[in-house]
Formats: C-alpha cells, sequence, structure tokens
C-alpha cells in the first residue's frame, strides 16, 4: 500500500506519559479488528521505544513491523517541522510490508506544545497523565487543546499522587470545548477500547473515498 492510502495515527505527549504503552495496548486491540499495523517510534539517539514495542508486542506483531527513527533533535520537529525522517521510515516499511493498513507513529516525548504535521497523522492523539498534575489541562497547551483525542493515563495512581480525577477531566473537556477525552490504564488496558472505538472510527471519515 503507498504510504497516503494508510492510516496514520500520530501519539504525542509528554516524557513518559504513558505514549508506549498506549500503543502497546492499542495494537492488539486493532489487529482483533482486522488492521495490519506498522509503528514507528522517535527517540532522540536510541531505539529505546522501538525496542520496548518489539518486546512487548512479541507474539502479537512481528518485531520488523516495529522501526525506530533516531531524531537526533528536539523529537518535535520530526514529527511537526520536517517529518522527513518519520515519512521515509515509513515509505521503507510499507516497501517490506505492502499489507500494511494502520502506521502508528510516536513522537518522542516533550512537552505540551507538540501538534502533529498532517503528512505522518490522519488522526493525533495527545497523551497526558494523572502523575503531570491535576492542572495539567488548564495549561492549555496546543496538544491538549487541537489534538483530536485526549488521553489522561495512569487513572490507576491518581490517588497516590494526589491528583483529583474528576477535576483534571473536568477541566480537560473544558479546554477542549467538548472534544473527546478518554480515561486509561494502558497497562491494564482499561480504557483502551474507547481508544481503539475512536482512531477507527475517524479512519472511517479520512480514509473514505472522495466521491
Ligand atoms: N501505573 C501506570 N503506569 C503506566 C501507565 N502507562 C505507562 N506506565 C508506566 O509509565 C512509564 C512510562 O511509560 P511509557 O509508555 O514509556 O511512556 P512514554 O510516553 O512512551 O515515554 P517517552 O517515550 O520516554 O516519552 C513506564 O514505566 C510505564 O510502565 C499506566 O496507565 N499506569
Ligand atoms: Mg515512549
Amino acid at each position: 500500500m503507498e504510504l497516503e492510502q494508510v492510516y496514520k495515527i500520530g501519539v504525542g505527549g509528554p516524557v513518559g506519559s504513558g505514549k508506549t504503552a498506549l500503543i502497546e495496548a492499542l495494537v492488539p486491540v486493532l489487529v482483533a479488528r482486522g488492521s495490519r499495523p506498522g509503528v514507528i517510534t522517535n527517540d532522540i539517539y536510541t531505539q529505546e521505544g522501538a525496542e520496548h514495542v518489539r518486546r512487548t508486542l512479541a507474539g502479537t506483531l512481528d518485531a520488523d513491523r516495529v522501526v525506530g527513527v533516531e531524531t537526533g533533535s528536539c523529537p518535535h520537529t520530526a514529527v511537526r517541522d520536517d517529518p522527513t525522517m518519520n515519512l521515509a521510515a515509513a515509505a521503507e516499511l510499507l516497501d517490506r510490508f505492502p499489507d500494511i493498513d494502520v502506521l502508528l507513529f510516536e513522537s518522542g516525548g516533550d512537552n505540551l506544545t507538540l501538534t502533529f504535521s498532517p503528512l505522518p497523522a490522519d488522526v493525533y492523539v495527545f497523551v497526558l497523565d494523572t502523575a503531570e498534575g491535576e492542572k495539567m489541562p488548564r495549561k492549555r497547551g496546543p496538544g491538549t487543546t487541537e489534538s483530536d483525542l485526549l488521553v489522561i493515563n495512569k487513572i490507576d495512581i491518581a490517588p497516590y499522587v494526589r491528583t483529583d480525577l474528576t477535576v483534571m477531566e473536568r477541566d480537560a473537556r473544558a479546554v477542549r470545548r467538548g472534544g473527546p477525552v478518554v480515561l486509561t490504564d494502558c497497562l491494564t488496558g482499561t480504557g483502551v477500547t474507547a481508544v481503539a472505538d475512536f482512531v477507527l472510527e475517524h479512519k472511517e471519515t479520512v480514509c473514505s473515498p472522495v466521491p
């Protein structure tokens, strides 16, 4: 399949919020629903994300369908300002596995300002987590307000980090003016079905042929 025809999911968010964990929880659901995914991770100097995904998804996703991009600079630039490295990695992955119909791009973890270039993302999922504090949505970074879907992850540890989940969710919905928000625990899979529902519904809109 050509890159233009493949449904592309961009996953961004602050360092350690659970982007990799979300992909690792989401891919088995997508596979169970008939998708044939490939994964591209971004880290500054390493393949940490890709190696983690390969280990966790062993038995579900062929390790060769996971590619690590080493951005060498601020990871934002590689998915927003100049996505050339990601597009090249995707084209090479599709050459090897032409059956891939969904590509997940994980941005390197950074801050609240990330947005994705539309080239590697037909749908943009931004991941916050409860340990960052319940004020995070109120800071209104573009990732929080402009993403297609906001995920608030690590709901399991909210009580231990004194985050009031009700407040965090309420503020997230308010700054997104009603835009979708899903609460997850990506280690147990809570909420991940709702993320899969959202991205697959979105796919129908994005990938339906122009009349
Ligand atoms: N308790 C809990 N821990 C989580 C959850 N999701 C991820 N973690 C843990 O949080 C840490 C960071 O998760 P990652 O998935 O690596 O986060 P990331 O956003 O990909 O990190 P970077 O790519 O380095 O920015 C790991 O130790 C995960 O096991 C969750 O829902 N609950
Ligand atoms: Mg990661």
